[in-house]
């Protein structure tokens, strides 16, 4: 192995660090101890499950409320957990330089931490207010990118029903160009433009829809319309417009 710092250097440098990060009370645990200290998981780089921003019927007749349970409550759990262990794991790997796994938990990280952050845009960006058509700005960008509303809507419905297996339809802002663009992500984490930003997302994972909707995926897309939440997803917009070329 060709490591920069002999590995004496490295887990020295490493124990000042985990000191100074508090990281004590996990490797306590992980390394068989009995006492688990709970820090507060965001400050350990954790992440943590947000509660839906509405109630799970809110989204009726649209999304059904056992789907949105469901989909909430173990789907999105079920990454949040994956991307703490494969965060946990990796530290580990760290410590004990033992790097057998890495491909495997390097996977687990970019899936689950996809899968995180997808859902949660996710959940913000429909709303039982929502539908109707982007306003302001935004309008002016989509405008500018895809020539209409229309042209969007048209071009984000078929590429959306169109993503193979499982994924989501996904427009975003590229800022190198300072354009909007429609991507079809699989699973959550392939096919992306490194760099660029997620404003409107749509699941077309099967828990997404099958329980109301069956095989009838374009159905499903065709309602989301009503629900989008374009006032959040304008706000993405605002917060990201001015880091062209970055
Ligand atoms: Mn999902």
């Amino acid at each position: 192995m060709d490591h920069l710092l002999s590995r004496r250097e490295m887990m020295k440098g490493l124990g000042v660090a985990s000191i100074a990060l508090g990281l004590g009370g996990i490797y306590g645990t992980a390394h068989g101890g009995s006492q688990k200290k709970e820090g507060n998981p965001l400050e350990q780089g954790e992440c943590i499950l947000p509660p839906l921003p509405y109630p799970y019927d809110a989204l009726e007749p649209y999304i059904d409320k056992e789907t949105l349970t469901i989909h909430h409550d173990r789907h999105h759990a079920g990454y949040v957990r994956g991307f703490n262990k494969a965060w946990k794991e990796l530290s580990k790997a760290r410590v004990s330089d033992d790097y057998s796994l890495i491909k495997h938990l390097s996977r687990e990280l970019s899936f689950h931490a996809s899968g995180h952050v997808l859902h949660t845009l996710y959940w913000e960006n429909m709303s039982p207010k929502g539908g109707g058509e982007p306003s302001g700005e935004l309008a002016e960008a989509m405008n500018k990118s895809f020539g209409s509303f229309a042209g969007f809507m048209n071009h984000f419905m078929v590429a959306t029903k169109a993503v193979e297996g499982s994924g989501w339809g996904i427009m975003v802002f590229e800022p190198y160009r300072g354009y909007l663009v429609i991507l079809q992500a699989e699973k959550h984490q392939d096919l992306t433009i490194w760099g660029a930003y997620p404003l409107l997302v749509c699941d077309v994972w099967e828990h997404a829809y099958y329980l109301k909707y069956q095989n009838r995926r374009a159905i499903y897309i065709k309602n989301f319309f009503n629900i989008i939440n374009w006032t959040e997803v304008a706000r993405r917009y605002q917060a990201v417009k001015g880091l062209v070329r970055y």
